[in-house]
């Protein structure tokens, strides 16, 4: 038999978590041949929903399904972890300012660094998924020493789906039919959703739209997009976050052959501008595991004043826990 894959989902009693792991457990990651053990991570005042969880995942009888190890300890979830999405946090309280959140997190995933480092399998790819994702991955990875940093990535990609769809939507045309969409920066409301590349049926975006839509409704439609599922749904994006992180990794794994690039949160390299030391959404090309930056697309004024705002927030954010990370 194929020996299974042993996938981490943190946070698998919440919201984004209830969603993945029946994913997961259906082969929407990795096919329908290759089995998976799920190990789930909660915190102790959650362990009974988990408890539910796996119950419910027992009476799915997914046939791909080999294991389920439900826990509330680091070192028993992430042993010999193959693939990890880092999702549990924090939720900012009623009185809570960011910078309290920031930390509050910083703590939870430095601790969850150290445990991948120790435990996890040595080529581990793990996806940050949790609030504030990109500085939470900085400090994950920053605290797993023996793990490469390639190997760790923050999601950018709900940002990157929402703005594919809403180019096809304006341009009336199908999410098959768009390619070369990025967001680059933090997934956060500094957010820079770049036309500049994006094609439509083979031509320019931007000779589709016009740059009035582009500059006044969709950034801030796409930067916004979070806090309007909120509003109108009455809850934050669950589904659309849990369907973002497969196509997140199942990207990272299968590679972008069949379109120009991706989003992902990487460390930077001085790409664009934007010097080593934070992670930050990119454009990047993905084969078997690996991500690599396209580097020097084209971008103007306009484009490069927006990468340096987000840029900006996330130094703030890299100072707001900096003590955090080890020297
Ligand atoms: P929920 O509050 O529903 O679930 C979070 C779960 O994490 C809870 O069950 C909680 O008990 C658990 N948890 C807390 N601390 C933990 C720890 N130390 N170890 C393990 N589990 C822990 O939030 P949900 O809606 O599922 O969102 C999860 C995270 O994803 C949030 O931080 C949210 O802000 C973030 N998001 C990130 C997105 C992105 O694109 N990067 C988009 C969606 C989402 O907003």
């Amino acid at each position: 038999m194929t020996k299974p894959v042993r996938i981490v989902v943190t946070g698998a009693a919440g919201n984004i978590g209830y969603a993945l792991v029946f994913r997961l457990a259906a082969g929407d990651l990795l096919g329908p041949e290759q089995p998976v053990v799920l190990q789930l991570l909660e915190i102790p005042q959650a362990a009974q929903a988990l408890r539910g969880v796996v119950m419910e995942l027992e009476d799915g009888a997914f046939p791909l399904l080999h294991d389920v190890v439900a826990s509330d300890r680091a070192d028993v979830a992430f042993r010999d972890a193959n693939l990890v999405f880092l999702v549990g946090s924090r939720p900012r309280g009623a009185a809570m300012e960011r910078k309290d959140l920031l930390r509050v997190n910083a703590e939870i995933f430095s601790v969850q660094g150290q445990a991948l480092d120790r435990h996890a399998a040595r080529d581990v790819r793990v996806l940050v998924v949790g609030n504030p994702a990109n500085t939470n991955a900085l400090i994950a990875s920053s605290n797993a020493p023996s793990l490469p940093a390639h190997q760790f990535s923050s999601m950018m990609r709900l940002d990157h789906n929402r703005a594919a769809s809403a180019l096809a939507r304006k341009a009336e045309a199908t999410i098959r039919e768009v390619d070369g969409v990025v967001v680059f920066g933090n997934h956060s409301s500094t957010q820079f959703p770049c036309l500049d590349h994006a094609t439509v049926r083979g031509r320019r975006a931007l000779e589709i739209v016009d740059r009035a839509w582009y500059e006044t409704d969709f950034i801030p439609t796409v930067q916004q997009r979070g806090t309007a599922v909120i509003k109108t749904r009455g809850a934050s994006s669950a589904a659309s976050a849990a369907s973002a992180a497969l196509d997140h990794m199942r990207t990272w794994i299968q590679g972008t052959e069949g379109s120009s690039w991706t989003s992902m949160g990487v460390p930077t390299d001085g790409s664009y501008g934007v010097a080593p030391g934070v992670f930050f959404g990119l454009p990047v090309r993905t084969h078997q595991g690996t991500a690599r930056v396209v580097p020097d697309l084209a971008l103007d004024d306009f484009a490069r004043a927006r990468i340096a705002a987000t840029e900006k927030e996330l130094r703030e954010e890299r100072e707001g826990i900096a003590d955090l990370l080890p020297r």
